[in-house]
């Protein structure tokens, strides 16, 4: 499939490297964007263990296109925000896993961006922040409510309030990324943890996944009956028995999804 925005390069391992090519405007999200985002997230296919989501340039995404919304109605916003929510909900309930490799800027929607992906891996350029109220808006593609789930309410709010922009090493500290690498080993490293992923039992991943994404949206009874559902799951899976068989027969075994 051919996009406008959107380099998609296949790794081995079953790896996808998406990396959002908008450079001039330092990677802002546009409606067009946005939709070959969507498109892309609710496309993925079965042999796709793991996706790196990475910015062209000096940025990774410096936010939702200002020029765009400038002149926005209320209705048009709402619109807006409600396509940027709908692509970063594809994002987070992706069947793989999506690590964000933060190369540069990362502000507003760019945050929002990172925060809807599994994991942040971060280069030592990278800047974080959600500046919005200072162009008289909220957060908008979900950063109200994932941020706060992500790093807890008082640096979110401490983030979203002052407009503040933060360095790599501050996200580290508050745990809005996991790792942070030089700019040349950023990709390399994002490589070497997709790889660790895709070498794990796919549907144990993805139920993994599913239960960590559900689960954090419920309350706890509900969050264990559904990690109790995924783990019954994969026992109806060939990999459990073939992983398990190889475990006791102090072997190895190649995962095949199934
Ligand atoms: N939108 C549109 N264009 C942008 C954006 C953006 N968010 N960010 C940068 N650009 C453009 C610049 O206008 C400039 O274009 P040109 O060359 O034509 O003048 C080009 O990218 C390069 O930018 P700079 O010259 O400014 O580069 P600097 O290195 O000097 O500065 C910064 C980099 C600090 C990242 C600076 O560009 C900046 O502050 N950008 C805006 C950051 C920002 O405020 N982002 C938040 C936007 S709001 C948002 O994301 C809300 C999400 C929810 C929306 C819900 C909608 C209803």
């Amino acid at each position: 499939m051919d996009y406008k925005y959107l380099i998609v390069e296949k790794k081995p391992h079953g790896i996808l490297l998406l990396t959002l090519n908008r450079e001039k405007s330092l990677n802002a999200l546009n409606s067009e964007m946005l939709k070959e985002l969507h498109k892309f997230f609710a496309r993925v296919e079965d042999d796709v263990r793991c996706i790196i989501v990475t910015g062209a340039g000096k940025a990774f995404v410096a936010g939702a296109d200002i020029g765009e919304m400038a002149n926005f109605s209320a209705s048009e916003a709402y619109d807006f925000a409600k396509l940027g929510m709908d692509t970063f909900m594809e994002i987070e309930r992706c069947r793989v896993p999506v690590i964000a490799a933060v190369n540069g800027f990362a502000l507003g929607g760019g945050c929002e961006i990172s925060i809807a992906c599994d994991i942040r891996l971060a280069s030592t350029k990278a800047k974080f922040g959600q500046p919005e109220v200072g162009l008289g808006i909220t957060p908008g593609f979900g950063g109200t409510q994932r941020l706060s789930r992500t790093i807890g309410p008082g640096y979110a709010k401490e983030l979203i309030y002052t407009a503040e922009t933060i360095d790599a090493k501050k996200a580290l500290e508050i745990g809005l990324v996991n790792s942070v690498y030089e700019p040349d080993e950023l990709i390399d490293k994002a490589l070497e943890m997709a790889e660790k992923i895709a070498r794990n039992a796919p549907k144990a991943v993805e139920y993994s996944k599913q239960s960590i994404v559900n689960g954090s949206q419920t309350d706890i009874d509900t969050a264990m009956q559904i990690e109790k559902t995924h783990f019954g799951l994969c026992f109806a899976t060939n990999d459990q028995k073939e992983g398990m068989k190889a475990f006791l027969n102090k072997g190895k075994t190649e995962f095949k999804g199934k």
